[in-house]
């Protein structure tokens, strides 16, 4: 019997994010891992070009990974998250504190980036509560972000198909800004758009409207990542960042697909040169092999909590998980921090970023191209759709990719791609090659 002969599980397990019904009738299955590429369960070798789910930047099974995880197994393989630490947690937050911004330096661990959301929302609103400001209730978040399936980060995203259903459901109060995508005004930017800075100060609209003794937080991706990589036009996080300071308005930067690197920089606060208040992190952090996540806040934010009069044996904050700061994450996290340092892998993806944006932006011109971005190890293109059948376009590109041998990230109708640091020139190149022959196969065969 083949491998897909012996499949089983196809009548019991529900797929997230996926069409389950498409999926039923053509699984597809991966077997394996290694470096830079997945096995199928076919034996075909796929690059993998979004690192996972822009999770795994060091690529497969990494030997320092593996070894941390055998070793910490064998020695503390879970440690009750509520009154208990274990030392490598500790030592976990020492270091992502070191690598943020300076000014953040407490970590809350969670295990991920949905988890890391709802608890920066939490702590945002808990802040404000305690230093006698409970009138501040409102989030602010941005169309087309996303910011993961909890309640609160549903509430906050912008992806209009993750919210129509639960409209009825949505925490109240919540508005959005615009977002900053204009083609007229950007189709084709290399990097950063010129245009759209004056976008923030939409916030000034939002402030007026509701009155900033209500609005406790603006949440914002630095890079949008999920919506197809739209990267924030030249001024304008700084134009947030002030408005932001100016009413009392905490900022936070959800970074779970920006952080530890992925755009040429441990976090997107730092590739922009603005501090946000609090981070939201995810998988990048263990390099997704062990989940994990967690938020970042200013040491004062910390201490307003430890301040509020209550007795010292009291606990500050109701909220935390069963695998917060999992010892088996932080082994993870350790080894992954590691590996970043010693191969000196954010400064590989900044040096690979110029190679990424030539590779992609080579595919102007192409028939049904409408729009490519780029930023860090991060691109898009867009694609032009079948009239009437929105993401049928992509995911036909998406299939003929892996004909080509590329596992491509479909957003509708765009592809994205965020390859993995340990990437080489020759691969990111042939990467945007085997892109350009699927669409050319895919948009050959016409509105079909
Ligand atoms: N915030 C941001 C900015 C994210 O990108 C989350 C929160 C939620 O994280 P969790 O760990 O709960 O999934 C995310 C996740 C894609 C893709 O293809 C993006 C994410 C997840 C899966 C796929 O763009 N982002
Ligand atoms: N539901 C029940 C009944 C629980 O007991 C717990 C945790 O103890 C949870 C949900 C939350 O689970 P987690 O801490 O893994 O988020």
């Amino acid at each position: 019997m083949t491998a897909r002969q012996q499949l089983t599980g196809l009548d019991h397990y529900w797929l997230p994010f996926t069409p389950n019904r498409y999926f039923q009738d053509h699984p597809k299955i991966l077997a394996g891992a290694k470096g830079a590429y997945y096995t199928t369960d076919d034996g075909r070798r796929l690059f993998d070009c979004l690192s996972g789910l822009w999770c795994t930047p060091l690529g497969h099974g990494h030997p320092k990974i593996v070894e941390a995880l055998t070793r910490q197994a064998q020695t503390l393989d879970y440690s009750p998250a509520f009154q208990f630490c274990n030392p490598l947690t500790l030592s976990l937050a020492d270091r992502v504190a070191a690598m943020a911004p300076q000014g953040l330096t407490r970590i809350f661990f969670t295990n991920s980036g949905s988890e890391a959301v709802d608890t920066a929302l939490k702590v945002a609103y808990g802040y404000h509560r305690l230093r006698g400001e409970a009138s501040r209730v409102r989030f602010i978040g941005r169309e087309r972000g996303y910011h993961g399936v909890g309640f609160g980060g549903m509430a906050v995203g912008g992806m209009a198909g993750n919210r129509k259903m639960f409209g009825p459901i949505m925490l109240p109060g919540v508005d959005h800004l615009p977002h900053t995508w204009n083609p007229a005004r950007m189709a084709f930017s290399r990097g950063q758009p010129t245009w759209g800075a004056h976008l923030a100060d939409e916030l000034e609209r939002l402030v007026a409207l509701h009155d900033a003794s209500t609005i406790a937080a603006v949440i914002v991706e630095p890079v949008q990542g999920s919506s197809a990589v739209v990267v924030p036009p030249v001024g304008y996080l700084q134009k947030l960042r002030e408005i932001c300071t100016r009413h009392g308005i905490l900022l936070i930067f959800d970074e779970v697909i920006t952080g530890f690197g992925r755009v040429g920089e441990n976090f997107g606060a730092q590739r922009f040169g603005v501090t946000p208040d609090i981070i939201t992190f995810a998988k990048g952090v263990t390099n997704g092999i062990i989940p994990m996540g967690g938020i970042i806040v200013r040491e004062d934010i910390f201490q307003a909590f430890m301040d509020a009069a209550a007795p010292a044996h009291a606990i500050e904050l109701f909220h935390g998980y069963t695998y917060s700061g999992h010892p088996m994450a932080a082994a993870c996290g350790h080894a992954a921090l590691d590996v970043l340092a010693e191969e000196g892998l954010i400064k590989r993806a900044r040096e690979l970023e110029p190679v990424l944006e030539n590779a992609m932006h080579a595919l102007k011109g192409e028939t049904g191209v409408t729009d490519i971005r780029n930023m860090g190890l991060a691109a898009a293109v867009d694609l032009e759709p079948i009239p009437g059948k929105p993401g049928l376009r992509g995911m036909k590109v998406f299939e003929r990719g892996l004909e080509e041998g590329l596992l491509l990230r479909l957003a509708g109708d765009a592809i994205a791609v965020g390859p993995p640091f340990i990437s080489t020139v020759d691969e990111l190149t042939q990467m945007g090659e085997g892109l350009r022959r699927a669409i050319r196969q895919v948009f050959q065969q016409g509105n079909v």
